[in-house]
Order: structure tokens, then C-alpha cells, then sequence
């Protein structure tokens, strides 16, 4: 469906809204099963795969074997000889480090070996003007080692303004080569994430020159940015696209006990701030809780919140126990979820690691089945969980 909503109509829908009352700790998705569990028996986590590194944000996989990881701070890294071997990449564009902004997600181009892309997303400029910018280039190994070239910024968030928070800002990339950029609200221009002429609180899919992609649901229409895929979101800090199921997923900050799980479908509006659980971390009223018909409602909501910053679907068979589960890292919630689907109804939810006492911004599936989890701390990491390897078999007699 195609929608657009001019701000002055949804300020105005909002006061009209705004005498009733919710109950911030009621839900639809209550009755769902909550627990938390050990790791499968078959699962070795290395707590040490990676350490040293600050901050941790993104990560995505060469196809040579190498990864590439971010942290916020401005560094962009490559890691070697499975963990061993970390070097810093040098060419990074100027980063305006401060609060939730820096050098924030990373994307290989599935083409590496061939035009050497990745694409990154960071936040642009001081303390005055900002934005989430997205910047592509290629990465290279010379001889003074590895190198960002011919880079350039693609996108330019808009519009700019003085904050230093929701930057979002996860990438992705679907089947066609859409790139897929998760932009926050910005926090206190919340009313941005409906105005339709600005990218806060959208979710866009570009060209990798960073245009509108062909088949976006807005282009052509007046008075709507062409590269917007959704509106309405808060701070989406998780992305994937999954190719088994040709399905866009995206975790989103919420307000207070207003967290969210959102199956992303293009033209939808996911309500950010007209319709949410939850409630302000200041206490006062948001939004309406249950979403209209013409509004994407939440697939799964948390209360209280767990702030999910990172999700990767597991379609292995290595880990059996979290076949087509969908993981999802946490921060405040300090946890690795597992969601168990039936369709796309969420039917259980089982935590992980809650012991650990680590906050977890990312969390990545490799293509041999092994997990990534970020740590996010000054001395942050990267934990590996795999498979063990099956006994040996004693020999035939
Ligand atoms: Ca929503």
C-alpha cells in the first residue's frame, strides 16, 4: 500500500489522541513463552575469538574468509587467520565521533572479489549540523597494507541537525542489489519519522550509487523522498534481508517497553510516534499502542525493553536447536535472543548468555553456520559460537 502523511496532519491526529490512556504493560504478544536456556549442547563458544577491539558496530565476512569489523569510535579493521591477525584499514572518511554516532555498520558488495565494494554508514559532521551518511568504496590490500579507495559519500541523511542520537544505522542487501539503509529518528524530531519529505525514521532502498532503486513504492509521487522503502520508524538497529524467504526483517529502539520486531514490506508505515507500546523514558505518553489498519503493526514487541541492536536469521544445520530461528543481539537486555516462528508469528522466545553480563550489538551468522556476537564496551570483543566437532569414531575393529 502507498501511503504519504503530511506532518501538520499527523501533529494534529496526535493531539487528537492524546487524551486517552494506555496500560504501558499490556500487550498482545504476553502470552508468548519467555525463557531463559543454556546453549544447545552441541555449541562451543570462544568468549576471545576477537579482543582489543572499541566498541564494536558492525561486521560482514570477505569472501576470502577474512571479516571486516567497525567500532565507533572510527577505526574500520580487518581480521585475519581466523581471528589472529587484526590491521586497521586506512582512507576512512573525516567521522563525527560522539555519543551514539561514529563509524557505524559495515557491507561487503556479494561482488568483492570482483569491485572490491563495501559500503559503510557513519555519522557526518560536528557538534553543530550531523547526519547519518552512507559512504562507498573500495577496499584494498597495497603495500603498505589494507586501504580504502575511490571512496565517496552516497547518501546524505536529511536533514541535518544538532544531535547525537538514532542514527540507526544498519545496511543490507537483497537478491536485485538493492542496499537497504535503517535511519533513526533522531530522537527528539521524533515527528520526522512521518514527515515524508525527510529520511529521519525511514528505512531506504538505494542503488549502490546510493539513488532511489528502480522499483521503490514512492517513486514518482509528490511530496515523497523516492528512496523511502518505510517510514515511521524510531531507531531501526538491526537489518537483514533473508534470501531463503525473500523477506526484509528489522529490529527498532523503542520507547520505554516499546521495543520492536518488524517483517518490513515496502510502502508501510510502522507508526513511530502516532502508534507504539511503550511509553517516553521520561515517563509521559507517546503514541497509541494499537496500530490502525493502515499502519504496519509490530511483529513482536518487548516489555520492558532490551534495546536489540543486531539480528541474523540461522538457516544452518549445524546448530539444530536454532534451525530458522531468528537471533537477535541485545544491549541493555544484555542477552542473545532466539526467536521461534511459526510463519511469521512469533510462537517462543529463549535467551541466551544472560550470565555473561556483556552488552551485544551485533550478532552475524557465517556461512559455515558459526555466530558473531559484538560486545559493546570500551574493551569490546567479538565471541564466536560453533558447532563442536562430532567424536571420532573409533576405529573399525
Ligand atoms: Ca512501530
Amino acid at each position: 500500500m502507498r501511503r504519504s502523511f503530511l506532518l501538520s496532519a499527523c501533529l494534529s491526529a496526535s493531539l487528537l489522541l492524546s487524551s486517552h490512556t494506555i496500560a504501558a504493560q499490556t500487550h498482545p504478544f504476553e502470552s508468548i513463552p519467555v525463557s531463559k536456556a543454556e546453549l544447545p549442547e552441541n555449541v562451543e563458544l570462544n568468549e576471545e575469538w576477537v579482543t582489543g577491539l572499541s566498541h564494536p558496530w558492525g561486521m560482514d565476512f570477505l569472501p576470502d574468509g577474512r571479516y571486516v569489523v567497525t567500532e565507533r569510535p572510527g577505526k574500520l579493521k580487518v581480521i585475519e587467520d581466523e581471528g589472529e591477525t587484526v590491521s586497521e584499514v586506512s582512507g576512512l572518511p573525516p567521522i563525527y565521533a560522539s555519543r551514539q554516532g561514529g563509524l557505524l555498520d559495515v557491507l561487503v558488495h556479494p561482488d568483492w572479489g570482483m569491485n572490491g565494494l563495501i559500503f559503510l554508514t557513519f555519522s557526518e559532521g560536528d557538534s553543530r549540523s550531523n547526519h547519518t551518511a552512507v559512504y562507498r568504496a573500495k577496499l584494498v590490500r597495497n603495500t603498505e597494507g589494507w586501504t580504502l579507495e575511490d571512496g565517496k559519500v552516497i547518501y546524505r541523511q536529511t536533514p541535518s541537525f544538532s544531535g547525537g542520537l538514532h542514527f540507526g544505522a544498519r545496511l543490507a542487501m537483497d537478491d536485485d542489489g538493492g542496499l537497504y539503509v535503517s535511519l533513526g529518528e533522531r530522537s527528539n524530531q521524533a515527528e520526522y519519522a512521518q514527515n515524508t519529505e525527510s529520511s529521519l525514521g525511514k528505512i531506504l532502498k538505494l542503488t549502490i550509487e546510493g539513488q532511489p532503486f528502480s522499483g521503490n513504492p514512492y517513486r514518482g509521487k509528490v511530496g515523497i523522498l523516492p528512496e523511502i522503502w518505510s517510514l515511521g520508524h524510531r531507531n531501526p538497529q538491526g537489518l537483514e534481508w533473508n534470501a531463503e524467504l525473500k523477506q526484509l526483517w528489522s529490529v527498532e529502539h523503542g520507547p520505554k517497553g516499546g521495543d520492536e520486531l518488524n517483517l518490513i514490506e515496502p510502502g508501510e508505515n510502522y507508526g513511530w510516534p502516532l502508534y507504539t507500546y511503550g511509553r517516553r523514558y521520561s515517563g509521559g505518553k507517546i503514541g497509541e499502542p494499537d496500530s490502525p489498519p493502515n499502519f504496519a503493526a509490530p511483529s513482536y514487541v518487548w516489555v520492558p525493553s532490551l534495546s536489540p541492536a543486531g539480528l541474523a536469521w540461522y538457516q544452518h544445520e549445524s546448530i539444530p536447536a536454532w534451525k530458522d530461528q531468528l537471533l537477535i543481539a541485545t544491549l541493555n537486555g544484555k542477552t542473545l535472543i532466539a526467536l521461534e516462528f511459526d510463519g511469521k508469528k512469533v510462537v517462543r522466545e529463549q535467551r541466551y548468555l544472560s550470565d555473561l553480563d556483556l552488552r551485544f550489538r551485533q550478532v552475524k551468522v557465517g556461512k559455515q553456520g558459526d555466530i558473531f556476537l559484538l560486545v559493546d564496551a570500551s574493551k569490546g570483543k567479538i565471541m564466536r559460537l560453533s558447532a563442536k566437532l562430532p567424536p571420532l569414531s573409533p576405529a573399525a575393529p
